[in-house]
């Protein structure tokens, strides 16, 4: 069976919502990476990097959220979440690689740097570094979302996991001015209505 480990509030909820999507029997491993699980030596086996997700299929480990993501959706989800054609295969390449590069790191220090560091611990410059550029990123991902439901293919796919994610983790398109952006509200609210998504929080 497959084994995941990381708590849903962390980047392991994306990886959770893929497997709840697709009914996949997996095991929950509910490492909590604030009470330093992550950095204990036989985590570091497993992911060196100390960090959650980390995913074991079998004898096969696999770490990086969205590549995770990725991993289940193809091999469990052909035709549903991972998309038909190698054209849209691509798309959902790039949607994780932007979303991953252009915005999470960005998402990631506004809500470090503003919200859950102590004020000792806190570089505003940070904190500002990111509402100065985010705007950029979330204008592409709006214009990109225009007359369409989903972002890759028309129909829901781990694409708009990897990237609703970034967005959804602890709420934070609420802090970073994203009401400003109608279709990606719309696409959120759409996303977020899903079964799997509402189920994920009692998972804990
Ligand atoms: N790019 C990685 C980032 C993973 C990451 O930084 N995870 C955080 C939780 S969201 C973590 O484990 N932090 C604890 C630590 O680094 O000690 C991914 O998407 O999997």
């Amino acid at each position: 069976m497959l084994k995941l480990y990381g708590q849903f509030m962390s980047r392991a909820q994306r990886c959770l919502w893929t497997l709840e999507e697709l009914g996949v029997p997996y095991e929950h491993v509910k490492t909590n990476q604030g009470a330093g699980e992550s950095r204990t030596p036989e985590f570091l086996k497993i992911n060196p990097n100390g960090h959650v997700p980390v995913l074991q299929d079998g004898d096969f480990v696999l770490w990086e959220s969205m590549a995770i993501a990725q991993y289940v959706a193809k091999k469990y989800g052909q035709g549903s979440l991972w998309p038909a054609s190698v054209e849209d295969e691509g798309r959902v390449f790039q949607w994780a690689l932007w979303a991953s590069l252009e915005m999470e790191i960005y998402v990631v220090n506004y809500l470090r740097h503003a919200m859950l560091y102590p004020p000792e611990k806190r570089r505003p410059e940070l904190a500002k570094e990111a509402t100065d550029t985010l705007p950029a990123p979330l204008r592409v991902l709006n214009d990109s979302l225009a007359g369409k439901d989903y972002l890759v293919g028309n129909r829901f796919s781990v694409a708009d996991i990897n990237v609703a994610t970034v967005l959804l983790l602890a709420d934070i398109y609420k802090q970073i001015g994203v009401d400003q952006y109608p279709n990606i509200i719309a696409w959120l609210n759409r996303v977020a209505a899903r079964p799997a998504w509402q189920k994920l929080p009692t998972l804990k």
